[in-house]
């Protein structure tokens, strides 16, 4: 798909590093998270000013069958902003938390977020890696309810699985439900779980040597987790201007206004500052650290079985599968070599020490056939001079 947009701002990456992404534009991937219903659909629509994504009504919702996993959808879209080309992966999750029981609902992200990683580490020990296809998640939006009172048990366990795998953005959904105030409240208790539960979110860089930069950075770590109101339509706000927002009797509630809600803010980490950083540090970091474990835990499993930490980029590419590395090292020649001149060793050592007993039996022997010989011919002395001291002692006339 190929959209016409309004600019969303795309055009100001090339500022960032520009040589890295300018020959083919970039690839985004961008993961949403978070229960059903909270705008995740209608979050991505509405940072791209377009309709990328049909989603799907209240009643439909409602009415879906409960589905067993959590499905993983890709959206796919091309965008253009002057020169400059975004190729652009959206990784919807739709039906996270619609199940009764919630307990392993993440692990299919998670599996997920694994996969593009694993794949990425096959890609890269093959050959031809011209069409590698990247579906690497460089940030994951969390949608959190805005509750205003604590995050539940399968947010935190769901955050901490996936902030140890990939740039993980909490976000705080249908930031309109909420009054300013509860929502800064509510902030504060999420940022206090966040630190408590040690939960890893991703964090914009500050650069010393950029002020403007990093006060940017700052204001975008402060605002975290960001709120957000979401909306495809067009409302009419106060000062009669044609804006993105919803409508309420009260008035109306402006998604691109920072009194309202975060939006730009996230807009601008996503698509504007940021952008780049988010995929650098994927790379860099979340499958750097992917790379180490998966390779450290191959070699773990090779050298249990010969020793030594040879060949294992020949290994990687089915390491989950123990059997399949242990059926490929038995078949492997050189260990089959290995394994035969252990087993002449142990023939040659076995002979040598069965000759050894034979010998030492056969001294025992000897040695006991001359201590016979000798008690023979004690015995003998011994009769000897019973007969000598008998005979003297009729000489003498004793009796
Ligand atoms: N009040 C309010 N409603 C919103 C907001 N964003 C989305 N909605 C509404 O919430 C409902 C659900 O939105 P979706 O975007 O379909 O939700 P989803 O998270 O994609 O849901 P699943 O696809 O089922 O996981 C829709 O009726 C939206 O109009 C928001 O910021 N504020
Ligand atoms: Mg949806």
């Amino acid at each position: 798909m190929s959209v016409a947009l309004e600019p969303v701002g795309i055009t100001n990456l090339p500022n960032q590093r520009y040589k890295i992404v300018s020959n083919e534009g970039a690839t985004l991937n961008i993961m949403l998270a978070g229960e059903s219903g909270l705008g995740k659909t209608t979050f991505i629509n509405t940072l791209f000013q377009t309709q990328l994504k049909a989603h799907i009504t209240d009643s439909q919702r409602f009415q879906k069958p409960t589905a067993k996993t959590v499905q993983i959808d890709i959206i796919r879209a091309e965008l253009e902003e002057k020169t400059f080309v975004l190729n652009l992966n959206i990784i919807d999750t739709p039906g996270f938390g619609d199940n009764i029981n919630n307990r392993n609902t993440w692990q299919t992200i998670v599996d997920f977020i694994d996969e593009q990683h694993q794949s990425s580490l096959k890609q890269e020990t093959q050959p031809n890696r011209a069409n590698k296809h990247d579906l690497r998640v460089h940030a994951v939006l969390y949608f959190i309810r805005p509750t205003g009172h604590t995050l539940k048990p399968l947010d935190i366990e769901a955050m901490k699985k996936i902030g140890s795998r990939a740039n993980l953005i909490p976000v705080i959904a249908k930031a309109d439900t909420l009054t300013p105030a509860e929502m800064l409240e509510f902030k504060k208790k999420i940022r206090d779980i966040i630190e408590y539960q040690d939960i890893r979110i991703y964090s914009p860089p500050i650069e010393i040597d950029d002020q403007a930069a990093s006060e940017h950075a700052k204001q975008l770590i402060e605002s975290m987790p960001f709120a957000i109101i979401g909306s495809e339509d067009n409302v009419i706000n106060a000062s009669g201007e044609k804006v993105l927002g919803r409508n309420y009797p009260w008035g109306v509630v402006e998604v691109e206004n920072d009194l309202h809600c975060d939006f730009r803010k996230l807009r601008s980490l996503l698509l504007r500052t940021n952008m780049l950083d988010l995929i650098l540090s994927t790379q860099e970091l979340h499958y750097e650290t992917f790379r180490t474990l998966k390779m450290s835990s191959t070699k773990e499993k090779k050298k249990s079985v010969d020793g030594s930490d040879d060949d294992v980029a020949a290994l990687v590419d089915d390491d989950d599968d123990a059997d399949k590395i242990d059926e490929r090292i038995v078949n492997n020649p050189k260990y089959i070599e290995e394994e035969k001149k252990i087993k002449r060793y142990f023939a040659e050592q076995l002979k040598a020490e069965d000759e050894r007993f034979k010998q030492w039996r056969s001294n025992i022997q000897t040695e006991k056939n001359r201590l016979n010989q000798d008690l023979g011919n004690l015995q003998k002395e011994l009769k000897q001079l019973e007969e000598q001291v008998k005979s003297l002692k009729e000489k003498k006339g004793y009796k």
